[in-house]
């Protein structure tokens, strides 16, 4: 439990830094954030991270968010409020810190700027990078199953 909140943290931080800082102002220390995460995801110790690693990773990962989501809605309309949102725990960790991140953070998850963070918002990744190479991120707006 503890492991896998120092890694979500870990992972925010990292996603933090890469928007609030697009430059390599702390190289080094994201760097050591990606090495710690590598570490994370090497199950096995050999030193690489497996497809089956990574996707175990993944999936956990968006269990996670799930959950997550779920108990921040508050009031179960399947969005999250500005509020809710601030009641994620590790949003809330971040908000010790890094106040003014939590509205940025907010703005980019919030894709169609309607103020509030829906479920399909919640779930896809938060950072803008790579324009140029969305693979598959328009996903089809499938309900919700
Ligand atoms: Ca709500
Ligand atoms: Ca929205």
């Amino acid at each position: 439990m503890k492991i896998k909140s120092t890694l979500l943290i870990g992972t925010l931080l990292a996603m933090t830094l890469s928007f609030a800082h697009g430059q390599d102002a702390d190289k080094g220390k994201r760097k050591k954030i990606k090495e710690n995460i590598l570490k994370r995801f090497d199950t096995d110790g050999d030193g690489k991270v497996s497809e089956a690693e990574k996707k175990a990773h993944m999936e956990a990962r968006a269990a996670q968010r799930d959950q997550q989501f779920k108990s921040a809605d508050k009031n179960s309309d399947g969005n999250l409020s500005m509020e809710e949102f601030k009641t994620i725990p590790r949003i809330v960790k971040m908000a010790e810190r890094r106040p003014q991140a939590i509205n940025k953070l907010f703005t980019r998850m919030d894709k169609d700027q309607n103020g509030l963070i829906e479920a399909k918002e919640f779930k896809m990744r938060a950072r803008g990078k790579g324009k140029g190479k969305g693979k598959r991120k328009a996903k089809r707006n499938t309900a919700d199953s």
